[in-house]
């Protein structure tokens, strides 16, 4: 079985500008806008030129992911079209592009939540674009009122969309929640002793199961947990809500559902090896394990930077505050709120009402904004006196535990882990690619153009991981050789890593200088 990972095909355009040849190249993946982008750059023109492309024919080429490869010999004759400095005299060009860039995102076929947050933060960007470069104010209410046109008609798109499907987007503002499938369609798997048993350790594959498997060996920990039988859940309802739960997890190639399976595989296994039974409770348990299991809930693979400078609806909605987290939460909620999969109905409501609050505590705690607030306090705690009797102190190692646990890949075995960055890293360019596209700012650590693998991961297991992981080994020793040490390992392994790259950067500007220098001698000789 796949490692998860979604792989795109790179495919290469020969270009005609001006009668110079050129060529892009460019993912399966891309966008229109960033094809568009691409060849602003082999025509040499700024990215609000519309560029159109001909055939040899004279025919025009659509600028898509989809636009037919061609041959060095048959390159496409690029035209380039200066709306955006004509903007005062040609407004209706101009406008006709911003037209068809969005009818463009209408014609893709993604979900209308994708293409909602898509079209609104271009729509977003667009307004900005215009009142920053001048236009005259009678235009600006033109296009202000195609914009208004353009969002009532993804409304009623998106209305006619969720009439049909269930599926789509935040499912916090629908009445109640329903499975696409329900329990008889979820396979029963008979799980062998050895699975049973690895499943509790670190070192469980992760990668070897399919959905259903995963849905299968989360079950199987409720019931192994003893948290069924103490909240006399209804096995039924249990299948129900984690085949939810798997729905409400998007495609993301990172937060996705595999990522929600390893966070609750890495929670069962602290569990386990804390044995933290003995220090606390069924009700503890209970909500360390669904936080983990709903903690990324619709998570749209786009963080909460970016919410909050692009100003999408859940940042407005939450205010700039954990907007992802606070999102994720809802959706729990709403899922628990329907009684065919909420697995606490049995519970009194004073226990539902601790669950509930616990989980809410716990699934904010996954903002990596709060991290040094939370693993301060936590600290100051164990450097004290930890006491498991105090629900202060509890609360604060169930927050670090779920965190831990969050950010825990690298604790698992190298051939385990090193997958997982290629998938972050993937959903990380994916946000940069956007935040540029956007004008939004771009983080470093998720530039392209700046990050490597072994840059991303040093200083994140340095002074992220390892601290962390060192402080919750001060309670529970056993950590220290199944979990600290194997994130030394990954350390030093980056390390190596790095020197390696760094090396090879070094040999290339090397040669690079080499062939500069060979360049000036043949020069001096020809003159
Ligand atoms: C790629 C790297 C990174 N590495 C991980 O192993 C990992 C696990 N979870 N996450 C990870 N990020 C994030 C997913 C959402 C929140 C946490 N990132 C971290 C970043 C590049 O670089 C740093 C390094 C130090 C401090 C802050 C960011
Ligand atoms: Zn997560």
């Amino acid at each position: 079985m796949g490692n998860g990972a979604s792989y795109s095909k790179a495919k290469t355009v020969y270009l005609d500008v001006n009668g110079e040849q050129q060529k892009i190249v460019f993912s399966t993946h891309s966008s229109s806008r960033d094809i568009s982008d691409l060849l602003c750059v082999a025509a040499g023109v700024g990215k609000w030129v519309n560029i159109t492309l001909r055939d040899q024919d004279g025919a025009f080429v659509s600028v898509a992911p989809t636009m037919p490869i061609n041959t060095v010999r048959n390159p496409y004759k690029v035209h380039a079209h200066d709306q955006q400095r004509n903007a005062q005299g040609s407004n209706d060009e101009f406008l006709q592009g911003v037209m068809t860039q969005v009818a463009e995102q209408f014609n893709k076929a993604f979900k209308v939540q994708d293409l909602k947050e898509e079209v609104s933060s271009r729509l977003t960007a667009m307004e900005r674009r215009m009142e920053t470069e001048g236009l005259k104010a009678i235009e600006i209410e033109k296009c202000k009122m195609e914009i208004g046109h353009l969002k009532d008609e993804l409304l009623a798109a998106k209305k006619s969309h969720a009439k049909f499907c269930k599926c789509s987007g935040p499912v916090v503002d629908e009445k109640r929640i329903v499975t696409k499938r329900d329990v008889p369609k979820y396979p029963k798997y008979t799980l062998s002793n050895e699975t049973i048993k690895y499943l509790k350790k670190p070192t469980f594959d992760i990668w070897h199961w399919e959905s259903n498997e995963m849905l299968c060996l989360l079950e199987h920990m409720y019931h192994e947990l003893g948290l069924v039988k103490e909240f006399n859940m209804n096995p039924i309802v249990l299948k129900r809500f984690l085949l939810c739960v798997q729905e409400n997890y998007r495609n993301n190639p990172f937060h996705n559902f595999r990522h929600c399976f390893c966070v609750t595989q890495m929670m069962y296994g602290m569990i386990h090896l804390c044995e933290l039974h003995t220090k606390l409770s069924l009700l503890d348990m209970a909500t360390l394990m669904t936080s983990a299991v709903c903690h990324d809930l619709d998570h749209p693979g786009y963080n909460n930077t970016y919410q909050i400078n692009a100003r999408t609806d859940l940042a407005v909605r939450y205010n700039d505050i954990s907007p992802l987290e606070n999102h994720h939460c809802a959706v729990a909620f709403k899922i628990l709120s329907n009684p065919d999969c909420n697995i606490f109905g049995n519970c009194a409501k004073d226990e539902y009402k601790q669950i509930r609050q616990g989980m809410i505590s716990l699934i904010l705690a996954t903002d990596m904004a709060r991290h040094s607030e939370i693993l301060d306090k936590f600290k100051s705690q164990v450097t004290g006196n930890f006491d498991f009797n105090s629900a202060e102190h509890v609360n604060s190692l169930k927050m670090v535990l779920i965190k831990c646990c969050d950010i825990s890949n690298e604790v698992r075995p190298m051939e385990i882990s090193e997958p997982w960055v290629d998938c972050l890293l993937e959903e990380y360019f994916m946000q940069s690619d956007r935040e540029k596209m956007e004008g939004l700012p771009v983080a470093p650590f998720m530039d392209r153009d700046k990050v490597t693998k072994p840059t991303a991961q040093i200083g994140f297991i340095k002074f992220v991981l390892i601290p962390m992981f060192e402080v919750v080994a001060r309670l529970f020793s056993q950590l220290d050789d199944q979990m600290v040490e194997p994130l030394r390992e990954a350390l030093y392994r980056y390390e190596e890593l790095k020197l390696i790259e760094d090396s090879k950067k070094e040999e290339v500007e090397i040669e690079e200088l080499q062939e500069e220098e060979d360049d000036v001698i043949v020069a001096g000789n020809t003159y």
